[in-house]
């Protein structure tokens, strides 16, 4: 997924230029990891609302720790890919970049994509996301999911899935909570557990090795779907020079139930996911062998939640 990405936009994989440390000593706040916060809009976490074909905000940031809350209240799969937009430019300069026939537009407005918190969700799936790479600035949010039932791939941003949020200087600290589950991606393995529970888990990923890893937890369509289908699936979908049929994401072969776009090496996210029982996959999303790339085999989990 991500190296689609990383070619609708133009930018090579994102090193994430960090705006925190600056604003230290302005304000410091202490969060809990995975805190309940979000969804009443409480201590340092933004939700986003994704559907066809529009982000809806709520929440406030401050630099340091925070958690990202992500859903997908609609019918097709949608995306938040997160960038810092370049000093003195607006959201209405974000549109024009990708209104542009232009592919490298949107280098002169945004930063390089930020990796976690940005996901891919299904339909009905949320998650949240608390991470501490976002630092003071202003944020884009955008939606490359081309939108089904066209007559040419037309991604959701240029519907209007397109979105800012500032987050403002601090040094917000996140109290370590202890997970349900820890997953450790490294080269060619994945150390977690095989089994969890149903219900509300908080997984946290660390990414190790030579990194980055990219987090993903799909539910499989059947007990015989392999990583494989899904990552063609998405492969189709990105690369297809026709739009989606409507309905598509009712027969994709994996539900994304939650998912974060690349994790640097030595960086650690929490993601807090409801599961229902049935066979899953978690682990690093990014594709085996591949000309050029690193192979990242080895790195998926099958994992049972009863
Ligand atoms: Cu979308």
């Amino acid at each position: 997924m991500l190296l689609v990405l990383a070619l609708v936009l133009g930018i090579g994989l994102a090193a994430c230029s960090d705006g925190d440390g600056t604003g230290a000593g302005r304000t410091t706040t202490t969060v809990t990891e995975a805190g309940s916060g979000a969804e009443d809009g409480g201590v340092n976490s933004l939700a986003v609302d994704m559907k066809e074909y529009s982000y809806a905000l709520s929440g406030q940031l401050q630099a340091g720790t925070s958690t990202v809350s992500l859903k997908n209240s609609g019918a097709e799969l949608h995306m938040a890919a997160f960038s810092l937009l370049k000093d003195g430019k607006t959201e209405a300069d974000v549109q024009a970049a990708l209104r542009s026939e232009d592919d490298s537009a949107l280098e002169s407005v945004v930063e390089a994509q930020l990796d976690a918190p940005g996901t891919v969700l299904s339909p009905g799936r949320s998650e949240k996301v608390t991470t501490d790479l976002l630092g003071a600035g202003t944020y884009a949010i955008i939606c490359f999911i081309p939108t089904a039932g066209e007559s040419a791939p037309i991604p959701h941003a240029a519907k209007g899935m397109l979105a800012t949020f500032t987050v403002a200087p601090g040094a917000v600290e996140g109290k370590a909570a202890r997970p349900d589950a820890e997953y450790t991606i490294d080269d060619g393995r994945n150390d977690g557990p095989p089994t969890l529970k149903a219900g509300e888990n908080a997984l946290r990923m660390t990414s190790a090795g030579a990194g980055p890893h990219e987090f993903i937890v799909a539910r499989k369509s059947t007990p015989s779907t392999t990583y494989d289908d899904i990552d063609t699936f998405f492969t189709d979908l990105f690369e297809s020079d026709k739009a989606p049929p409507t309905g598509y994401a009712d027969t994709a072969p994996g539900i994304i139930a939650a998912s974060s776009f690349d994790v640097a090496t030595g960086k650690t996210i929490l993601v807090t996911v409801d599961l229902e029982p049935g066979d899953y996959l978690i682990g690093c999303a990014l594709p085996g062998e591949e000309e050029g790339d690193k192979d990242h085999t080895g790195e998926m989990l099958e994992v049972k939640v009863t």
